[in-house]
């Protein structure tokens, strides 16, 4: 167990040296090494979140929806969580918002993605006068 240990460690060790020396053999190098280190990790992030979308989330409560006015990146969810002591709903207005439908909500959430880049409108269709916008880029 414990020579397999040290050969593992070895092995790392002869591992790192030789990056070593690759990053040694310029300057600029070692930089684009670095670079690429990052760039690797971005990407795990991004992948994440692509099982997971990034979503803004809106509050509906007091009689209003908060913040009003959210702004998106295409392929990004938009989740209203419904918070207040009366229902409410998301509707969307005129036709290219048709897809923002919620039905009436208590209590809980509901999500829309937004696929099209765009300004979309919405109201609360049991109190017109709560609105909101999404601005998709
Ligand atoms: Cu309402």
């Amino acid at each position: 167990m414990v020579r397999r240990a040290m050969s593992t460690r070895i092995a790392a060790g002869f591992v790192l040296a030789a990056t070593l020396l690759l990053a040694g053999c310029g300057s600029s190098d070692t930089n684009s090494t670095a670079a690429s280190t990052t760039a690797k990790a971005g990407q795990t992030t991004t992948k994440s979140g692509d099982s997971k979308p990034a979503a803004v989330t809106v509050d509906v409560t007091d009689m209003k929806f908060s913040p009003a006015d959210v702004t998106v990146k295409v392929g990004e969810t938009v989740t209203w969580k419904f918070k207040d002591s009366v229902p409410h709903t998301v509707q969307g207005i005129g036709d290219k918002a048709m897809g923002i439908n919620s039905p009436i909500f208590d209590k809980g959430a509901w999500s829309y993605t937004f696929f099209a880049p765009g300004t979309y409108r919405y109201l609360c269709s049991l109190h017109p006068q709560m609105r909101g916008t999404v601005t998709v880029e």
